[in-house]
């Protein structure tokens, strides 16, 4: 097997590590041997490229510094403030700013330079994300000739939306350096692939061989998956059954809904509350009845769209506590604060109704830790948005538009109500999914494909 060298912004191998890509790409690591390079997450006042190599829990990592400008040119800025919001059809909270992109290239190439002394000749690497569109074409302009895969963890935009950056065409012309490119779902890469054959002129066949010129490569839609295994084991967990109780305790019998989501605007928060804050008042009679547990952990704070949301939810929150809460009873507990992997679990264990309505989402991993984490005699019920990538392997939700207050109060009705066998049906079948399409599933998919790539005749291209 070839080892593996991954290469992503942030590298947090190790216990406690936020984020579902975190969980994923360890586990491939531990499987094929290899490195994970990144961003250390610190700052230094000059770049001098030094590698701290590190092992943390069986994975090898080397980080580098990055400095004041980089951070703020490229990650605060065209990652953060230009990529993400338009690659969540957000063009109303997109920065287009040249200083951004030039930062973006400048800490691509440093990323590459920094990168080539670890890369031998039969590795196989694989590239993350929107952060590092054009790391793959730095690197082959550096001589490497590995096979060289990337993969998108968010969605890819409809063709006009992304015709709005400046710099969209050299963006996806860069991509074309990389020999596999992966996405969660069938609707991005056809996405990708409308862009590039209206745009670049390109074809793709039946088995998603990309022909532009001279350039070959393929493209798969490879949903990730959790660690369906270590969840369920970390909801039997002692941590999470204390937890478990803690929750059920002060949920006083009522029906407990829940939501765990960074703080994002892709999340669909506000449109959850409204949904909820409809619900209660559509059904009078389930009032004092039912809580929603909101836990919401606030994410890229120095962006002013998070420091927005942030305070848009404190005051929804807020008003919809003021005019339906009563002397013993709150609707909504809104938490700003993240909790370790093992008291989540417990969380969702004894919420009876998941509630998971992003907008816009590549994938959504809570979505599958709070299938893998129920009492399978007598499991919660997920509502799941249409709009997030997991809604195409999780028909067995109760799939909502997010953005309609009705369907998320109608869904709630619904789970709140549904009998018995009925949970436990969906829930087979969702957790049937969730167990066969895990995080290992996924890695080993893509990385099997990369492996069957031939190798790659690198063209030249226009940089960004
Ligand atoms: C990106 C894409 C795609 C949340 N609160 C706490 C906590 N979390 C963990 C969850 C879950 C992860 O964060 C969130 O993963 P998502 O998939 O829901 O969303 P993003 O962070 O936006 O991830 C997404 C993913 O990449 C993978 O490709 O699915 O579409 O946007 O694992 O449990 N973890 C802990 N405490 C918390 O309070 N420990």
């Amino acid at each position: 097997m070839s080892r593996l060298i991954v290469i992503s912004n942030r590298v947090s191998a190790g216990g406690g590590a936020q984020g579902g890509l975190a969980v994923a790409l360890s586990a491939a690591l531990r499987e094929h041997g290899g490195i994970w390079f990144g961003w250390s997450g610190n700052e230094t006042s000059e770049f001098t490229g030094h590698i701290n190599m590190e092992r943390i829990d069986g994975v090898t990592t080397a980080t580098v510094d990055l400095e004041e400008q980089d951070i703020e040119e490229y990650y605060d800025g065209y990652a953060n403030r230009t990529l993400w919001p338009l690659f969540h059809y957000r063009i109303d909270l997109a920065e287009y700013e040249r200083s951004f992109a030039d930062g973006y290239r400048r800490a691509n190439e440093r990323f590459a330079e920094t990168a080539l002394p670890l890369i031998e000749p039969d590795d196989l690497v694989w590239v993350q994300d929107y952060h590092m569109f054009p790391l793959g074409r730095e690197l082959r302009a550096r001589g490497v000739e590995n096979r060289i895969g990337f993969f998108l963890h968010i969605p890819w935009p409809p063709r006009r939306l992304l015709a709005t950056l400046p710099e969209a065409r050299a963006l996806t012309e860069s991509l074309l350096a990389y020999d596999l490119i992966g996405f969660h779902t069938d609707e991005w890469l056809q996405s990708f692939g409308d862009y590039v054959s209206h745009e670049l002129g390109g074809t793709i066949d039946d088995d998603g061989w990309l022909t532009v010129g001279e350039r070959r490569l393929r493209l798969i839609a490879c949903p990730v998956g959790i660690d369906a295994k270590e969840f369920a084991a970390l909801a039997a967990s002692e941590k999470a059954r204390e937890t478990f109780e803690r929750v059920r305790v002060s949920a006083v019998g009522r029906t407990l809904i829940v939501g765990v989501d960074r703080l994002d605007y892709s999340k669909g928060l506000e449109e959850r509350f409204l949904g909820y804050e409809r619900f209660l008042t559509e059904h009078p009679e389930e009032r004092k009845e039912v809580t929603l547990l909101q836990i919401a952990p606030p994410s890229r704070g120095t962006v002013d769209s998070y420091q927005r949301i942030r305070s848009n939810l404190e005051g929804l929150a807020g008003r919809i506590n003021g005019a339906h809460a009563g002397l013993d009873w709150v609707p909504i507990r809104y938490v700003n604060q993240g909790y370790t992997r093992d008291m989540l679990a417990g969380v969702y264990r004894a919420s009876k109704v998941g509630l998971v309505t992003p907008l816009r989402d590549g994938m959504n991993l809570v979505a599958k830790e709070y299938v893998a984490a129920q009492d399978p005699e007598d499991p919660g019920v997920l509502i799941l948005s249409r709009f997030a990538g997991a809604a195409e392997q999780m028909p067995e939700a109760l799939l909502v538009n997010p953005h309609s207050a009705e369907e998320i109060s109608d869904a709630l009705g619904r789970a709140i109500r549904m009998p018995r066998e009925e949970r436990i049906r969906r829930w087979r079948a969702l957790m049937n999914g969730v167990e066969e399409q895990d995080v290992m599933w996924w890695s080993k998919r893509f990385t099997d494909a990369l492996q069957d790539c031939q190798q790659p005749t690198c063209g030249t291209m226009e940089r960004i």
